[in-house]
């Protein structure tokens, strides 16, 4: 049974963080970036990733990302998604919070409505019918949202792949359809300017990372917490 009260903005004493944005964005460099801005400040974080971060959710992550699923539909794959997301809320990321230390994640259920939803088809009464059974209100404190055109996103990823990586099921997607999912994250971050914010990821990378520093400070550290934060790291 997973009838239990909201977590983070989910109710626990840690904050959890996303970051969302297409392929090549940055959000790997930028949670590493954040992860040791945040342990400078003395704050325990866990830093995590989706699909994934428990071992069942990454089984299905290998399943997804390597189009296995894909026979399965864009509405099959949104329940795959959600399945990893279950275990990953239950696993890991609801005790890290409970407990008080931080959670940042590479990618959470933005990325479901921007892919499977404004993207992949599927209808946003299905996948709201899914978010609601499985993150039982809980959600992000903040989630960042890395804006790139996709062709330079995209030609990032790349650039990363000559060293030896292989481009999967969603980076061999048209460019229309990371276009498509740039407006979707945006129209996310339009509708929920409490959690959402939007940084310009063409920037260079320190500059980023110090305007999402900026926007931590500003919205999850208010200054007696910095100042506490400041001293337990002294
Ligand atoms: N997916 C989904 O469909 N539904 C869901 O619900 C979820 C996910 C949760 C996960 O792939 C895939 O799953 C993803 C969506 C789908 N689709 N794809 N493809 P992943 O985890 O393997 O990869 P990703 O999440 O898409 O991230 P990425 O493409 O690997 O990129 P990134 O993490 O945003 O970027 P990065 O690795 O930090 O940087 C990329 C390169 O750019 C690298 O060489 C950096 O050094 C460089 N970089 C970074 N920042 C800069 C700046 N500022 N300037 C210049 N160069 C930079």
């Amino acid at each position: 049974m997973r009838a239990e009260p909201p977590l983070g903005s989910v109710g626990a004493p840690g904050k959890f963080i996303t970051f969302e944005g297409g392929e090549g964005a940055g959000k790997s460099t930028q949670l590493r970036h954040l992860h040791e801005r945040l342990a400078a400040r003395g704050i325990e974080t866990v830093a995590t990733r989706e699909p994934g971060g428990s071992p069942r959710a990454e089984i299905l992550r290998d399943a997804l990302l390597s189009g296995r699923a894909s026979p399965l539909g864009p509405l099959g794959e949104a329940a795959l998604f959600y399945a990893a997301r279950i275990d990953h809320l239950d696993k890991l990321i609801k005790p890290t919070l409970a407990r008080g230390a931080w959670v940042i994640c590479d990618r959470f259920a933005d990325s479901t409505r921007a892919y499977q939803g404004a993207s992949g088809g599927v209808d946003q009464k299905s996948l709201a019918l899914l978010e609601r059974a499985a993150l039982l209100g809980a959600s992000p404190d903040l989630t960042i949202i890395l804006d790139v055109p996709p062709r330079e996103g995209l030609e990032r990823a790349s650039r990363r792949r000559s060293a030896g990586e292989a481009a999967d099921r969603f980076e061999r997607e048209e460019l229309a359809f990371h276009e498509g999912l740039r407006q979707a994250f945006l129209a996310i971050a339009a509708n929920e300017p409490a959690r959402c914010c939007v940084v310009n990821a063409t920037l260079p990378e320190s500059e980023v990372a110090q305007a999402i520093w900026d926007i931590v400070e500003a919205r999850l550290l208010p200054p007696e917490c910095a100042y506490l934060a400041e001293s337990a790291a002294q």
